[in-house]
């Protein structure tokens, strides 16, 4: 994998780059359709490619070790086989799904014990397994196994943590040393930046995983119920220790004002369920902020979904007609809304860059910042 910086904002710390795997390239910054299950929610791979133009997508390792399983995946010869994305992919690396989705999971040194959320049956995850499940699985970048933990936190649970973390990455990077990808192509592994809201311990953290030399780094444990003044606190100190020539991943993030503010801190990746999680409960973000589709006052309004979205979606169809979509309960309401909210999504990453590459990206982005969080 290689990484090329462009350009780096003069008013901010957003940069331009483009990140290459054997999959393909990715312009940075840039949004991460999330595919939980291997599917990205009511949206078909040929949406994805041509109307979203996602350049890479996300799976789960906790869903996928889960359903299909390891002797699918296995035997569909890795994921991209099994769901015909043939661009870059990316894998969590359940450190956070068993957190939030398992139930009567134990957290040990060795690893977590856990109950399945779909059946309830017993597993474990060690960093050795799920950099296992995640070489099967196959995707370009994979995630170290770590331990987010919740906000707040007490600072003795958030340093233990932590260190912990930190062990396990250290047999995540000895298992990758260990083992080969199983489909020929390359992995990079990204290790994840933990610490909760308490500086000292962030800075701890990035000077650690900055160490560790990886290809890219990510920052995790944020956008967890925290104040955005204090994800942005901690993700502004952390960009600043990571080192500038690897890409920099912020886990879990967030609204298009959060990327936006995140980008001029310097960080080059985001991922988040949102514009298909809140598009399927009618929520579409648009250039001029954001609308509830199910809103009465959309009942008669023939204009596109959004003027400056250009998607199949907004092209073809209205805010009337989606309304009425969302009332009779139809599925292509949610199958719109999804693709709708994901090309916004890449378009205001694309935006952004271009905008990095004119010099304007501060200015630029106070303007939108403002605008997309309009209540239409
Ligand atoms: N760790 C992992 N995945 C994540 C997170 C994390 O901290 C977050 C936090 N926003 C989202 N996804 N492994």
């Amino acid at each position: 994998m290689q990484f090329d910086l462009i350009t780096t904002d003069h008013n901010s710390r957003a940069r331009a780059g483009v990140l290459t795997t054997d999959h393909g390239a990715i312009a940075t910054p840039i949004f991460m359709p999330v595919g939980t299950v291997g599917s990205v929610k009511a949206v078909t791979q040929e949406q994805l490619r041509s109307d979203v133009q996602a350049q890479i997508i996300l799976g789960n390792t906790y869903h996928l070790y889960l359903r299909p399983g390891l002797e699918v995946l296995s035997a569909a010869g890795g994921l991209h086989r099994f769901n015909g994305w043939d661009r870059p992919l990316l894998t969590d690396s359940g450190g956070y799904q068993v957190f939030s989705l398992a139930a009567n999971r134990k957290i040990k040194e060795e690893g977590v014990v856990f109950q399945s959320h779909i059946d309830g049956s017993r597993h474990l995850f060690t960093p050795e397994n799920v950099m296992d499940i995640q070489r099967t699985i196959g995707a370009d970048i994979i995630m170290a196994f770590d331990e987010c933990p919740p906000y707040p936190s007490e600072y003795r649970y958030a340093r233990k943590s932590m260190e912990l973390t930190h062990r396990w990455l250290d047999r995540c990077i000895q298992r990758m040393r260990e083992t080969q990808p199983a489909w020929g192509h390359q992995q990079s592994l990204f290790p994840i930046v933990q610490g909760s809201t308490f500086k000292d311990l962030r800075t701890i953290s990035a000077t650690e995983i900055a160490a560790r030399e990886c290809d890219g780094n990510a920052i995790g444990g944020l956008s967890v119920g925290e104040p955005e003044a204090e994800m942005y606190d901690m993700c502004g100190l952390v960009c600043d220790i990571l080192p500038a020539h690897k890409p920099r991943y912020l886990m879990g993030v967030g609204t298009p004002w959060n990327i936006l503010e995140n980008i001029a801190l310097g960080v080059d990746m985001f991922d988040c369920v949102m514009p298909t999680r809140n598009g399927r409960n009618g929520m579409l973000f648009t250039w001029q902020g954001v609308i509830n589709i199910k809103n009465k006052k959309w009942a008669t309004d023939f204009s596109p979904l959004d003027e400056q979205t250009d998607c199949f979606a907004s092209n073809h169809y209205t805010r009337a007609y989606l309304r009425h979509l969302f009332a009779a309960g139809e599925i292509l309401g949610m199958q719109l809304a999804s693709i709708h909210n994901l090309a916004f999504y890449l378009q205001l990453v694309k935006a952004a860059r271009e905008q990095i590459l004119a010099g304007n990206y501060a200015a630029w982005k106070t303007t939108m910042v403002k605008q997309l969080q309009t209540r239409l």
